[in-house]
């Protein structure tokens, strides 16, 4: 294995998502100046990668160039933090959309390593577009994230590398995403299944819960020495009865069993360092 060691714990932020509905839940971070403040006040409390997903003025998920260039800009100004879009969007978007995110030029993107059941719905992530969003990524030196919802998707993940040689930068890092209905479920054990298939090329890896699975997959992956995201995107309720009513509420708890465990949260210098990515001052400006 060449898991790259690490004393410290990345922690990502997942403000946002496409799933949940600002009607629902105001609080939900959808606009270029929430999202920006959500941005500053996470890195504040230990986050040191943010993954975004847009809305438009109706608060609905959009894959908007334009919006996401602003983000990307926005968040860029105001903080040090890596900038990753998410190319998954929501399971109604097309491939060339989601292609199109490449053109935002953020630090970091998503990628999906295999269609999965989400909910009643399919998220789809066939071979072909895997392989096109990889190359693409390669090409334009942004580095991809491997989400991986099922345990296969780790092998799809060793034919994209051994296809098509490894991402920019160096690094494989991979985030577990468990516990979406019809997919594997968020619990330390399908964390340990996943982490006993680990591919060889994997350099690092970071998981996150879904809703209830949120603090035992938390805590199984700090224990386990892997890293961790939060946020909205993935979880609403922050305790028994409590709503989130800020991302940062979630960094700030991560970042403290972090710290316990004597793994405190990566600066977003380290976080480059380990994910293989260009330091954002060497990145040009979206355009
Ligand atoms: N919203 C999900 C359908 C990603 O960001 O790349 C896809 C998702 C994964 O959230
Ligand atoms: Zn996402």
């Amino acid at each position: 294995m060449t898991l790259r060691p690490s004393t410290g714990t990345l922690i990502t932020v997942a403000p946002t998502g496409a799933e949940h509905l600002k009607g629902d839940l105001p609080q939900l971070p959808t606009t270029t100046e929430e999202l920006v403040e959500t941005a500053v006040r996470c890195e504040a409390a230990g986050a040191a990668l943010i993954h975004i997903h847009r809305r438009d003025v109706e608060h609905r998920p959009t894959l908007d160039l334009g919006l996401l260039r602003e983000a990307v800009a926005g968040v860029r100004e105001a903080t040090d933090l890596v900038v990753q879009l998410s190319t998954g969007g929501s399971v109604h978007d097309g491939y060339a959309a989601r292609l199109a995110v490449l053109d935002a030029a953020p630090d970091s993107c998503s990628l999906t390593c295999g269609t999965v059941n989400f909910g009643d719905d399919i998220f789809n992530n066939p071979m072909p577009f895997m392989s096109e969003l990889y190359v693409a990524a390669q090409e334009r030196e942004i580095v991809p994230e491997f989400e991986v919802f099922e345990v296969g998707h780790l092998w799809a993940l060793e034919r994209l590398v051994d296809r098509h040689g490894l991402p920019h930068g160096g690094a494989v890092h991979v985030d577990f995403v468990l516990g979406v209905p019809g997919a594997l479920p968020g619990t330390p054990a399908a964390l340990h299944a996943c982490l006993a298939a680990l591919p060889e090329m994997v350099t690092s890896w970071s998981a996150t819960g879904i809703g209830r699975g949120h603090l035992p997959v938390l805590a199984a992956a700090l224990a386990a020495g892997g890293h961790a995201r939060v946020g909205m995107e993935d979880n609403i309720v922050f305790a028994r009865g409590q709503v989130v009513q800020h991302n940062a509420e979630l960094v700030t708890r991560a970042a403290e069993i972090a710290t316990l465990l004597q793994r405190p949260p990566l600066t977003t210098g380290d976080a480059r360092a380990l994910l293989g990515i260009t330091p954002a001052a060497e990145v040009p400006a979206a355009g």
